[in-house]
């Protein structure tokens, strides 16, 4: 039984040991609306691609789990209706059904790795969301982390969560998160948070040497590469924040919990913000296509 299906070019990119940049598909499905969903998904594969590695977008389409989509396939999962949104919990009944679902950061992580593939760019990770004490919603993105030998880059985790305790949990589970290029944690559509981020490097050459020593060491789990917003397409702290509270308010008010909530406050927060979240969302996650390319291209010079 094959398990992972990859497109003729990232297979030919993994055989020649070259630079091979892994996307989820959640953000697709899930994180923005159609139209601009599709044209996001290829604006950064062509981003990893002038940067000089392949892209690799994620999927499990009917019962397949795909490492690199053809455009067809891009296209139709852009438009599809009532996808699963795929985790670590779910993502083997989906293929075992034969159905189709997207996969977010943790489930994107695992196909990466049985790929071979060390490097992975997305928008935000999921965290711990405002009120886990009581609704104990800690996304499964961060165990994963601790697990899967794959390096991140994320803008940070998004502002909707309570990055005080998303940063706690990383810290416990040893995940060594890492702001590039500033001290500040940035915050998704901010380049700052307020808070400070453990470690910061300003090196992809560095980041992907860290990368191999994590895994000579025998550590198991990938590094969280926050990579701030460019200063053009931030939104600033304090415009978000009570757009932010509102939505969460909103979320609480409609009882909106579990795999709906991440999508219900994105989906909100574009409205509340008359669409820049979403110009802001789509400046983040082409950043972080373009560092995620550079450190793969470091990663596969040292190996
Ligand atoms: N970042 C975005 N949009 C998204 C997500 C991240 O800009 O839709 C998705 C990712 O796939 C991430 C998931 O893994 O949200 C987290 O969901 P949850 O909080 O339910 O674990
Ligand atoms: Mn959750």
């Amino acid at each position: 039984m094959t398990l992972i299906h990859l497109s003729p070019d990232v297979r030919a990119a993994l055989d020649a040991g070259g630079p091979v940049v892994a996307l989820e598909s959640t953000i697709i499905t899930h994180g923005m609306p159609w139209p601009q969903n599709l044209d996001v998904a290829q604006q950064v594969e062509a981003a990893v691609r002038d940067a000089g590695a392949t892209p690799a977008t994620i999927a499990v389409i009917d019962g397949q789990l795909c490492v690199g989509l053809t455009d067809r396939q891009l296209e139709a999962l852009s438009q599809a209706k009532h996808v699963a949104k795929l985790s670590r919990a779910d993502m083997a009944v989906c293929m075992a059904e034969g159905r189709t679902g997207a996969t977010t950061v943790a489930a994107t992580m695992i196909a990466a790795e049985r790929a071979g593939i060390a490097v992975f760019a997305t928008g935000g990770i999921g965290g711990v969301h405002k009120g886990a004490e009581s609704s104990f919603d800690i996304s499964a993105d961060l165990q994963e982390l601790a697990q899967t030998a794959v390096t991140v880059v994320a803008a940070g985790a998004k502002a909707i969560l309570d990055l005080p305790k998303t940063l706690e949990v990383l810290e416990t589970l040893g995940v060594p998160v890492i702001a590039y290029g500033q001290d500040a944690l940035p915050a998704f559509w901010s380049r700052t948070s307020g808070l400070r981020a453990p470690l910061r490097m300003d090196d992809p050459a560095a980041i992907a040497r860290a990368h191999h020593m994590r895994s000579a060491l025998g550590l198991p789990g990938g590094q969280l590469i926050a990579n701030p917003i460019p200063a053009e397409a931030e939104i600033a702290r304090d415009t978000l924040a009570p757009l932010i509270a509102e939505a969460n308010r909103d979320a609480e008010r409609h009882g909106i919990t579990g795999k709906a909530l991440t999508p219900y406050l994105l989906q909100r927060l574009y409205e509340l913000t008359e669409g820049r979240s979403l110009t802001a969302n789509i400046a983040l996650v082409l950043n972080n296509a373009r560092l995620a390319a550079a450190i793969a291209r470091e990663m596969s010079a040292e190996a």
